[in-house]
């Protein structure tokens, strides 16, 4: 990260390695991470350990993370400016979490909707790790003493939770914590599954429900033209009765600049048919130079593992630091 005279105010996010992201992922939480990295120190973690808590095959993992790496950077990202690194690279998150969920109620994580949802969708795997997700991304956000969290707006309870940890925690030990606040976009806050466009998109569920920031231009043109929309025949911005088109129109809003009433009234005389083209036409415009340098990147295996290596280190460091204040403000026996 940068040294400058001024400390800036620091931002953590992080993107599980679970599958190829998504177009949501990107909006929600991506692009806002390269607008923020000039302002801030800058923190974006590859979160292997959280992908653990839905079954991974470890080849599939591996090569995920590196590939995620590939896509931070290419999403202009600079690795020099911003730590981009692996979670299981720094034990202090584990550690931390440890500590932290002997600071969480059971009621607390069992209002998570995250977790009803999760269990619902794997009900032959409803495990430890996958109700406690909370308190490690908890740990995640509070050892780098972060003041900033882009996230989707399907972490918010999440992060509303790290936040009663943190002043549960400064109550009773002090002002051990900066206590977060989220950073939430205005427009494609939850971008929606193309097929059921009700719920969230995620890169976990069925292809055809969602838009993969590596998908050709040809592939994406079809999903989208394939989306689920309605039959009034009406393009207009109402997520409750038309969640179909709204998620289109907000997809255009969101990756165009342009805002959602603007794009309504330019579609105004249109129909479906032409909504799908201008959506495809904005996704595959914002993607095609990431796509472009994706590809350069992840041909070279042996930078991208330098950037995580390196990175990983300056985040142990920084980690460590809040980590050691935490065990000593809780008593455990100092080191000699
Ligand atoms: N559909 C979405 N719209 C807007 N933002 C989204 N995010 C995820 N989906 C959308 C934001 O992306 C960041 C990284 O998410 P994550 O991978 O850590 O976990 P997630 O929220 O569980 O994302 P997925 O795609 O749904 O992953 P799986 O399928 O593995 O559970 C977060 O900031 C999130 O808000």
């Amino acid at each position: 990260m940068e040294q400058t005279a001024e400390k800036k105010q620091v931002i953590f996010s992080g993107i599980q390695p679970s599958g190829t992201l998504t177009i949501g992922n990107y909006i929600g939480a991506l692009r806002n991470f390269v607008t923020l990295q000039h302002d801030y120190d800058c923190i974006y973690c590859i979160v292997d350990e959280h992908a653990i808590t839905v079954r991974q095959n470890p080849a599939d993992l591996r090569r995920r993370c590196l590939e995620l790496a590939a896509i931070y950077i290419a999403s202009g990202l600079d690795p020099k400016q911003n730590l981009i690194y692996c979670q299981s690279h720094v034990s202090a998150h584990a550690e931390l979490a440890w500590i932290l969920g002997c600071f969480t109620y059971m009621g607390e994580l069992n209002r998570m909707t995250q977790f009803k949802a999760k269990s619902a969708a794997h009900e032959d795997n409803i495990n430890a790790g996958l109700f406690t997700y909370p308190v490690l991304m908890a740990a995640d956000i509070l050892l780098y003493q972060t003041n900033l969290v882009p996230v989707g707006v399907d972490q918010k309870q999440h992060l509303e939770l790290c936040r009663d940890i943190a002043q549960r925690f400064n109550a009773v030990y002090g002002n051990v914590f900066t206590i977060p606040e989220g950073y939430i976009p205005k427009v494609g806050a939850k971008i929606m599954s193309l097929q059921e466009p009700g719920k969230k998109m995620s890169k976990s569920d069925p292809e055809d429900t969602y838009i993969a920031l590596l998908d050709s231009p040809d592939v994406i043109r079809k999903k989208i033209r394939r989306a689920v929309t309605d039959s009034d025949g009406e393009i207009r911005f109402d997520p409750e009765n038309k969640p179909g088109v709204s998620n289109l129109l907000s997809m255009i809003s969101a990756l165009t600049g342009t805002p959602v009433n603007q794009v309504v009234s330019d579609l105004q005389g249109v129909g479906y048919g032409e909504l799908k083209n201008r959506t495809t036409e904005a996704v595959v415009t914002a993607l095609e130079p990431l796509q472009r340098e994706y590809q350069r990147l992840i041909a070279d295996k042996a930078y991208l593992q330098s950037v995580i290596d390196e990175n990983g280190q300056k985040a142990s460091a920084l980690a460590t630091r809040t980590l050691r204040k935490v065990q000593k403000k809780i008593g455990f026996a100092p080191r000699g």
